[in-house]
């Protein structure tokens, strides 16, 4: 008796909560799982495959583009395009939006913001890294070529958004603005299957994450936010990987952090493709995510493809508490 409900069950069932999806959008969501399951089996294997090490070149923000980072978007990309499910692709590592050139694709309503892999630093040394992806109604009309207005919109536009963290096991977790769900990857039968229902980020949490290297940067109210941390016996939990160290404080409460450095005065992480869809998620799981000015992720403007920011998200009242420090 199959006793687990995969993805594609989920994902049938709760089509209708998107309006006019007429399918569309569950194929895509479907297929975003598929280019996961594959990128699994590689994440997986990486040490078998000629995927280690990096891969030559720097990408749109300057990070040096690891093998699997480049075999992770190319897989991504084709597979987005071959399948027809979408009309275009933001991705980290390109600098430019790719626009799908055929009529089917230009027909498609949907574009795909993406974090092919991200924590890319941990891939030779088999640590938790992973995807994020999220999903927007593209602006320009249906048959027309994309352009960047379909890609630089807020967060809070976003129809769906989530992450597949290759990890002890892999899970897709995904919103679309009805709750949080989590699905294990199952090779018995190679599909994701729901584990995590419902997911509620605890109000507080144990662990904080941030790069403690870079503590003499921070502000003196993020220097005071950590050291209340420490205080309030916390403990220091940072994976190097965003998607691991937010999926933590998901699962168990807690707050992540990447404030303003002198190398990164507007922060490290990307608002496209890290930021938005990593606050989609925790917002619906009733979490907060803010830059350090306090402004709400998902309504900060975006001006362009790589625009960065300084984020803390996590549980609502150590975002709170963390906050309080700037007043
Ligand atoms: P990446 O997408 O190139 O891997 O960069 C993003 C990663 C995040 O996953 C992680 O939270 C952060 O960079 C770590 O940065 P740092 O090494 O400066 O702490
Ligand atoms: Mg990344």
């Amino acid at each position: 008796m199959h006793t687990k409900r995969t993805l594609d069950e989920y994902i049938i069932e709760n089509q209708n909560s998107i309006p006019d999806a007429a399918g569309e959008f569950s194929d895509l969501l479907r297929h975003i799982g598929i280019a996961g399951k594959i990128i699994n089996r590689i994440v997986n294997k990486a040490g078998l495959l000629d995927v280690f090490g990096n891969g030559g070149n720097l990408n749109a923000t300057g990070d040096e583009v690891q093998k699997l980072d480049l075999y992770a978007n190319d897989l991504m990309i084709e597979y987005l395009q071959n399948t027809g499910v979408c009309a275009g692709v933001g991705s980290e590592e390109l600098e430019q939006y790719v626009g799908f050139e055929s009529r089917h694709n230009r027909q498609r309503k949907y574009v795909v913001v993406l974090d092919p892999l991200d924590g890319s630093s941990n891939i030779d040394v088999n640590i938790s890294v992973g995807t994020i992806f999220g999903i927007y109604k593209r602006k320009s009309a249906v048959d027309d070529p994309v352009d960047i207005d379909d890609f630089c919109q807020k967060g809070e536009a976003l129809l769906a958004a989530g992450y597949i963290l290759y990890g002890t096991s892999t899970i897709l977790v995904y919103t679309t603005g009805n709750g949080v769900n989590g699905f294990t990857y199952d090779p018995g039968i190679g599909e994701f299957c729901l584990s995590h229902p419902s997911m509620v980020i605890p109000e507080t949490g144990k662990t904080y994450a941030v790069n403690q290297a870079y503590y003499s940067q921070f502000s003196n109210e993020m220097r005071n936010f950590i050291d209340k941390c420490a205080g309030m016996g916390l403990v220091l939990r940072y994976a190097g990987s965003m998607v691991a160290d937010i999926h933590r404080a998901l699962c168990q409460g807690g707050i992540f952090l990447y404030p303003s450095t002198s190398k990164n005065p507007d922060g490290k992480l990307r608002m496209l493709y890290e930021c938005n869809p990593l606050s989609f998620v925790v917002e619906q799981a009733g979490g907060s995510c803010v830059d350090e000015r306090g402004r709400r992720i998902l309504e900060i403007p975006i001006t362009q493809l790589h625009q960065r920011s300084t984020i803390l998200i996590g549980s609502a009242a150590l975002v709170g508490e963390a906050l309080s420090q700037y007043r």
